[in-house]
This record gives C-alpha cells, structure tokens and sequence, in this order.
C-alpha cells in the first residue's frame, strides 16, 4: 500500500512538471483530489487493512493530500504569474522617449479665415465678442424685430430644446446684447459700438455643395452718429480686399432681414468656376456670402439706443462660405468632414 503512496506522489510531480496552464493544472487536481480521484480512491482499500495499519495508512494518505494540494497549490501560482507576463508582453509598447511628431496638427481652414478677419477688424478698431451657442427665442428672433409667427422664422427652422431654448440659427442673436453692453458707452461718452461676434450656427434645413447643417457666420455692427451706407461699404470693401489680396467681383443687391433698413445682399463672384456656374455656386456664378444693411430702428430702441440720435449698420458675413471661396474647397459638407487629410492642407500665412 505504501509503494501506491510513493507511485502516486511521483506520478503528481512528473505530470505538474508538464503542464503549461490553469486549463490542464484544473484536469490534473480532479484526476488526483476529486470525489473520484486516485488519492480518494487509495482509502477505498483500506477495508482488507488491520485496525493498526489503516489507522497508520489513513494517516498517510492524509500527507499524501495535504502535500498534493500544497503542489497544485505552488503550480496554480507559477502559471498564472507566467499568463499575467505572457499577457504584458503581448501589449503594445510605449516609448516615453519616442520624439513627438509636431507637424501633425494643423488649424481648420474656417479657424484661419475667422482668425484673418478678426485681425482686419480689431485693425480697424472693433472689439471681438463671444456668444452662446444655445439662445433663448428673444435672442435669436424677437430682439431683433422678428416676432413670433413672423414668415422671417421660415427661413431659419433650427434645433429646439424641451426648455424653449435652441440652438442658434444666426450670429444676429448677439446683436441686442452687444448693443446694451456698449450703449453705455455710446451714450456717456460717445464711444462708437463697433463690435464683430464669430459664432457657430444651426439650421434644419437640407443640406448640399453651399448648406450646412452647422456652419459658421461672423456678425459685426457698428453704431454712432451720422453712420450711413457708405460706412457699411467701406467696411465691406476693406474686409474683402484684405481677405482676397486680389480683385474680386461683387454685386450688392436688395434683400430683406426684419432687423434691417434698408437691407443688402452682397453675393461674391464664384471663385470656383469663375463665374460661369457650378453646382458650389448653384449654377448661378454668384453666391450670397454677407448679408447687411442699415439697423433698423426698432432693434436699436430694444438695445436701448435712440434711433433718432444714432444709426448703424450691421452685416452677417457667412464664414463657413468664405472659407471655400478662398481656399477653393468646392463641396462645403468637406469642411465638416474631419478628414484630416483633406483638411491639414491650408496654411495660415495670412496670420502672421
Ligand atoms: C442671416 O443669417 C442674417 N442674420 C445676416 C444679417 C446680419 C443680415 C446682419 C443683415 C444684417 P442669411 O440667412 O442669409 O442671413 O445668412 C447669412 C449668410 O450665412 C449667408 O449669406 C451664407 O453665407 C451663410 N449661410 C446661411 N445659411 C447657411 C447654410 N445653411 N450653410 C452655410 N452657410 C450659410
């Protein structure tokens, strides 16, 4: 009986010499240690034992179990310390000292144009602002004369919040809150309002090579004493010679904004066909790039200026379109797209 003890020790050892895994280490603990094991099944013939010698061989097979265990024990250690390192050195490296790639990033190019003509107009005396993104109806429509169920709302559907709040769908929503931050100014101590507000805007309306869903505009007004229309055209003139540094056609037309009187479209002349008409113009030659137009009194009265003492002229220059105009980006949607590739080509020489 006791050579069956030492057989079966030896036999454990061989076999945990062997094995390369939790897997095969869990086979080799039921084979020995189960219900049915070699080990249990040793006392099964204790039966044809004397009193004496089944007590002694009992005791011996309890050995035999305690150190069996303490085996698979140490096994069950190694192996899974061997996995946790098989699994380290499976994973990818990561080398603190690898130099940074630096020539990776690159500005968007409607970052760039909002940069370029924040620059022309801060040169030409008008403060930068910032606004929300996410207006109250006031803001964005009855400030600025376009009251509720007035057809204006038809052409800029936007994005509304269960709270009544939406997403705005012009920079114009700014207008009355620069208007009454700088009012005090203007009144005190003659300070003219000249202010440019960029801003993202949303619209839900269908989308082609021109329209978006989410686009840029830059808002800018400017109110003091005698201003006039040859103002706005100056303003006009500068801010395009300065983005274009070239001779580009533009066409000023009537339009109608409630917040406006008189009212203007300024179309550019389509830089991609060069007027001949192209589905990034709509086969017209000309695309309507920044609507503007005299203030109308109504909204200066809302902003708390006198509009029998001040004027004002305001214009809505539609950023995310002057970017494909000056970089020759024929399909708008691209500039949504987040294709780097497409997107790291600009530079920002104008910047400097
Ligand atoms: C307005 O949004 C007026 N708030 C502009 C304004 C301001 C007029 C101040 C007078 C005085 P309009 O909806 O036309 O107007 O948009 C202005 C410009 O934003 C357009 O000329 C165009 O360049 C751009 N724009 C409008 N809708 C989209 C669109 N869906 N995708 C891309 N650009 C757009």
């Amino acid at each position: 009986m006791d050579d069956k003890i030492i057989i079966l020790e030896s036999l454990l050892k061989d076999k945990l010499g062997e094995i390369k895994n939790l897997v095969e280490l869990d086979k080799i603990r039921v084979e020995f240690l189960g219900k049915k094991g070699s080990v249990t099944s040793l006392l099964k013939g204790m039966k044809d034992l004397s009193n004496d010698e089944r007590k002694e061989f009992g005791k011996k097979v309890n050995e035999l179990k305690q150190s069996a265990a303490k085996l698979i024990e140490e096994k069950t250690a190694e192996l899974k310390k061997m996995e946790i390192e098989a699994e380290i050195n499976s994973m990818p490296k990561f080398d603190i000292t690898t130099p940074v790639d630096l020539t990776r990033g690159s500005y968007h190019p409607i970052t760039l144009v909002q940069r370029q003509c924040e620059s022309i107009f801060k040169s030409m005396g008008f403060t930068v602002e910032d606004y929300a993104e996410i207006v109250t109806d006031y803001e964005c429509f009855e400030s600025v004369n376009i009251p509720k169920h007035h057809p204006a709302r038809d052409m800029q559907d936007t994005y509304y919040l269960e709270n009544g709040q939406l997403l705005k769908s012009q920079t114009s929503a700014a207008q009355n809150a620069i208007i009454k931050k700088y009012g005090k100014g203007l009144k005190e101590n003659g300070v003219p309002i000249k202010a440019i507000f960029p801003g993202r805007c949303f619209r839900n309306e269908a989308t082609d090579a021109t329209h978006e869903n989410t686009f840029f505009q830059m808002e800018g007004v400017m109110v003091d004493k005698d201003i006039s229309i040859s103002n706005l055209i100056y303003f006009m003139k500068t801010m395009l010679s300065e983005v274009f540094r070239k001779d580009i056609k533009v066409r000023l037309r009537p339009g109608f904004f409630p917040f406006v009187e008189p009212g203007f479209e300024l179309d550019i002349n389509c830089l991609i066909c060069g007027g001949e008409g192209c589905p990034s113009c709509g086969h017209s030659g000309w695309l309507e790039l920044c609507p503007c137009g005299m203030i109308h009194p109504e909204v200066l009265k809302e902003g708390g200026v006198d509009p029998e003492e001040y004027t004002g002229f305001a214009f809505g220059l539609g950023l995310t379109r002057l970017a494909m105009m000056k970089y020759g980006v024929k399909d708008i949607r691209d500039l949504n797209s987040g294709n780097l590739k497409a997107l790291s080509q600009f530079t920002d020489d104008d910047n400097e």
